[in-house]
């Protein structure tokens, strides 16, 4: 807290906090410096990251375990007071931040990092702990986790459970859901629920219901997580396409011959240009082709049942192997000669770019990761994450790209194509336009069989879509879901759940 402390004249984002009960029971529970009410220490807090949504908050908390969590619901709900759970604070869909005076619960200082039990394949460690920890922390041990993305020094174990974060080893080990072994979550009225998907459970276990719940239905304090055996040889390499259709046939083509990949992202020539531009990098192709797809094959454990999204860290003997993969051969030579087979049956493929050494593997993935903060630089940009079919997505980007320019709005498209999940980034989107063009594009996203809201989330961004993909039993199992453990809709309002005057 700041110089002045509770009593004194501080205020969150305009709400004044003098005197103001609820702040001194917090302070009561987790120390005066812990909790924050001047504007200008606060300002991290009420702002998302993207800077497109900002609120008051009546008081920032920041609990330093279970416990305090506890107690600070047990406080907020006495009170009355709407709580926003907060990690790492780097959300792209509006639901980290408050809106109407919430209390903002930030999770940061639950960073405990457990032992790692290497024969289980698996950590105990706090929601606050950053995705960039967990990698260390894991690799310390020999293993590895299994989401990562380039929000990773910020991004928190509890954010990305929240949102069932995808990231760019999604296509070989799933979302955050299928990491999660077990949870303590913390209810609205402070019950603390401590649940293992073990197998000694009685009854259906309600974990998974969490996962994904966005902040609504309780605060994740703790994860049991899987680890997984990291692979001893990697390599990457970006091929240029002039179409999307040849950057999927590539991507098919390449997880045969190696029988799984470690990622597949795809970057267009609107992305390639600016993160060239703006950061200097050294360009791959000149010119940039219109699609780039990019590849990351690995040695080491072959796919097998413990070894798919959802199972155990444990290797399989490798079997079935191509001829062309053969293991006495360097990776990296591996790769370019699947490339160059796949290559001749590929009219569209126009350029290759192979990654071999780490030096070189690092400067094609930092062309891919500074897409956000290269777009960051650019304005205001409306994001939408969207999962659309493989086989759809070259005649939606056409369509899309046709509709944009029509309206004088430039799309930039990267996402993690082996899942088909697109990011959109709009910009010169006139600003009394954004809902309608954002409803237009959502729109031609369901027309070509995809979904609305991919790994990001819902948040407040997309909440007015769920009434429109949703069922009305669904939007009902979910309202009923969360009455039973908030009965009071206290936990982040505005956000996942549609207003009930909304649904027809
Ligand atoms: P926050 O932003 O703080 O919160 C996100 C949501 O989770 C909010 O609704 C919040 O209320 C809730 N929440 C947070 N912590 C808890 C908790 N402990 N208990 C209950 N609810 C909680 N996302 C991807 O999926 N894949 C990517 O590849 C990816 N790359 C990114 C790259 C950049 C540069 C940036 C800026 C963002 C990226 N994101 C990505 C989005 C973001 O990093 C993820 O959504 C991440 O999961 C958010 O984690 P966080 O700790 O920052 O959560
Ligand atoms: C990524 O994959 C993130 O890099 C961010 O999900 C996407 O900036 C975006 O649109
Ligand atoms: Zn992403």
């Amino acid at each position: 807290m700041g110089s002045q402390g509770v009593g004194g004249r501080d205020e969150v984002g305009g709400a004044d906090t003098v005197g103001d009960p609820l702040v001194a029971a917090l302070t009561h529970i987790v120390g005066p410096q812990h909790v924050l009410t001047e504007t200008a220490t606060c300002a991290a807090y009420v702002t998302d990251w993207t800077g497109r949504w900002t609120g008051p908050a009546r008081v920032v908390v920041r609990p330093a375990d279970t416990a305090e969590v506890s107690g600070v619901l047990r406080v907020c709900a006495a009170h009355g007071a709407a709580v926003v759970p907060q990690g790492g604070n780097t959300g792209l869909v509006g639901g980290s931040v408050p809106r109407n005076g919430e209390v903002v619960v930030s999770l940061t200082r639950l960073d405990d990092l457990g032992p790692v039990d290497v024969a289980a394949g698996e950590v105990a460690v706090g929601a606050g702990v950053t995705l960039a920890a967990l990698h260390a922390h894991a690799a310390a041990a020999g293993l590895a986790y299994g989401v990562d993305l380039a929000a990773r020094d910020s991004a928190t174990v509890g954010g990305t459970i929240a949102t069932d974060a995808g990231g760019i080893r999604v296509v070989r080990y799933g979302s955050t859901r299928a990491q999660v072994r077990e949870l303590t979550v913390v209810l609205a009225d402070g019950t603390v629920f401590d649940r293992g998907s073990t197998d000694d459970r009685v009854g259906d276990d309600p974990l998974e219901l969490f996962v994904g719940s966005e902040g609504t239905l309780g605060v994740i304090t703790a994860a049991r997580l899987r680890l997984v055996t990291p692979p001893s040889e990697r390599a990457v390499a970006l091929v240029g396409t002039a179409d999307v259709d040849t950057a999927i046939a590539i991507q098919r083509a390449v997880a045969s011959a190696f029988g799984r990949l470690e990622a597949s992202e795809l970057l267009s020539s609107t992305g390639l240009d600016l993160v060239v531009a703006t950061t200097g990098q050294r360009a791959p192709f000149v010119p940039s082709p219109p699609y780039a797809v990019l590849l990351e094959v690995a040695d080491g454990p072959v796919a097998g049942a413990g070894d798919a999204p959802g199972g155990g860290h444990t290797a399989t003997p490798a079997a079935g192997r191509p001829a062309a993969t053969a293991a006495d051969r360097p990776l990296g030579e591996r790769l370019a000669s699947v490339l160059e087979a796949v290559v001749a049956d590929l009219p569209g493929v126009l350029d290759v770019a192979l990654g071999l050494d780490a030096a070189d593997r690092a400067s094609l993935w930092q062309l891919r990761e500074s897409h956000t903060e290269v777009l960051a630089t650019r304005g205001r940009v409306h994001k939408l994450d969207v999962v659309v079919p493989l086989e759809a997505i070259g005649g939606f980007l056409e369509r899309l790209t046709s509709m944009l320019t029509a309206a004088d709005i430039e799309v930039v498209v990267f996402g993690h194509l082996g899942v088909g999940d697109l990011h959109l980034n709009l910009l010169g989107v006139p600003d009394d336009r954004g809902t309608t063009v954002e409803d237009a594009v959502l729109t031609a996203v369901v027309e070509a069989g995809g979904t609305p809201a991919g790994e990001h989330g819902v948040g407040v961004q997309k909440r007015r879509w769920v009434t429109r993909v949703g069922t009305r039993a669904d939007i009902a199992a979910m309202r009923a879901l969360a009455r039973t453990l908030d009965p009071d809709g206290r936990l982040n309002p505005g956000v996942l759940l549609p207003p009930e005057s909304d649904v027809p």
